[in-house]
């Protein structure tokens, strides 16, 4: 039995003493396979570090406010941008939250933020129920008529592309 050090060329026998050239196929097989597991290792451990980082920038944005009653009536399209729910970013880099969602309870409404929408560090964005232009930290639901927040109490869930749940806030 022999072991290869990967790259270098070198057998070591079992007691550690012999050296010779990687000549048997046994030898190259490991020095393959010894180079196959760190590859594979440096890989997954490159994956662990994204994702955790991901999923760590993500737990950093929350729902931080939630206006559900509109001055007059809600229902009405001129008053409709009233009601309105607050995304803050205190991650120190942005977060990109296209296909993001956003609903209210018992998902009877949900929003979906725009593809390549992206919350810079420590901003904020407002998603307001009623039409508007979207830009300088406000987004806008569309909706022409019909509020979404209920006034005697509901929830702003926020969810990831996945589906995962990242946040609510309750008014
Ligand atoms: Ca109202
Ligand atoms: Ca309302």
């Amino acid at each position: 039995m022999c072991w290869c050090i990967p790259d270098a060329n070198i057998c070591l026998t079992g007691n550690g003493v012999m050296q010779e050239r990687c000549v048997h196929h046994d030898c190259r097989e490991r020095s393959r396979l010894v180079r196959r597991l760190v590859l594979l290792l440096v890989v997954g451990s490159l994956a662990l570090v994204l994702a955790s980082g991901v999923a760590l920038a993500a737990s950093r944005l929350q729902a931080s406010g939630l206006h559900c009653d509109a001055s007059g009536n809600d229902n009405y399209s001129s008053n409709l941008n009233g009601e309105y729910v607050v995304f803050k970013n205190s991650a120190n880099r942005g977060i990109r939250m296209g296909g993001w969602k956003v609903h209210d309870k018992g998902r009877i409404h949900t929003y979906r933020f725009p593809s390549g929408f992206k919350l810079g560090a420590g901003k904020t964005v407002t998603l307001h129920s009623g039409k508007g232009n979207n830009g300088n930290g406000h987004l806008y639901w569309g909706r022409s008529n019909g509020a979404v927040w209920n006034n005697d109490g509901d929830t702003a869930t926020l969810r990831d592309r996945s589906g995962g749940f990242l946040d609510s806030r309750s008014c």
